[in-house]
């Protein structure tokens, strides 16, 4: 290859790395940029462990069916039966900082807010709130 090609070559490639760094224009790392998908939800659920009550343990919450919620992609999830959203499931929930849980036990019957932001690092979701339910509430649950 001729030195002047090899030149006009690296040129392009600086360009186009310049051009990708000088669009983007985002205050945020990209590890933070919004995505489509990112949103807040509020769920109900049992409370099934609760962080520092074992060792390792973090809040694991058994949360009802949340019918819209969205991937990355900002359309709502679709699971294999065709079911929308997010199925009841038993899940953790990081805690986001500052987030109390005083007051709540095992067992309890709570509503509990959840961030998702896809493009953040892991965690990629944080329970940002919760709210302990009264007792006896009925909750939408197949499982124990
Ligand atoms: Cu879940």
């Amino acid at each position: 290859m001729p030195c002047t090609t090899v030149r006009m070559f690296a040129c392009a490639i600086g360009l186009a790395l310049a051009s990708v760094v000088g669009c983007d224009r985002s205050p945020l790392p990209a590890a933070v940029r919004p995505s489509p998908g990112d949103a807040v939800y509020t769920v109900r659920g049992r409370v099934e462990s609760l962080p520092g009550t074992r060792p390792g343990s973090q809040l694991r919450v058994h949360h009802e069916h949340i019918p819209d919620f969205r991937g990355r992609d900002g359309q709502v999830h679709r699971n294999r039966d065709g079911t929308a959203g997010m199925l009841e499931m038993s899940m953790e929930f990081p805690l986001a900082p500052g987030v109390s849980l005083e007051g709540i036990a095992v067992g309890d019957a709570v509503e509990l807010t959840f961030e998702v932001g896809w493009n953040r690092p892991p965690p990629f979701f944080a329970a940002t709130a919760m709210h302990k339910l009264p007792p006896g509430t009925q909750l939408r649950l197949t499982g124990p």
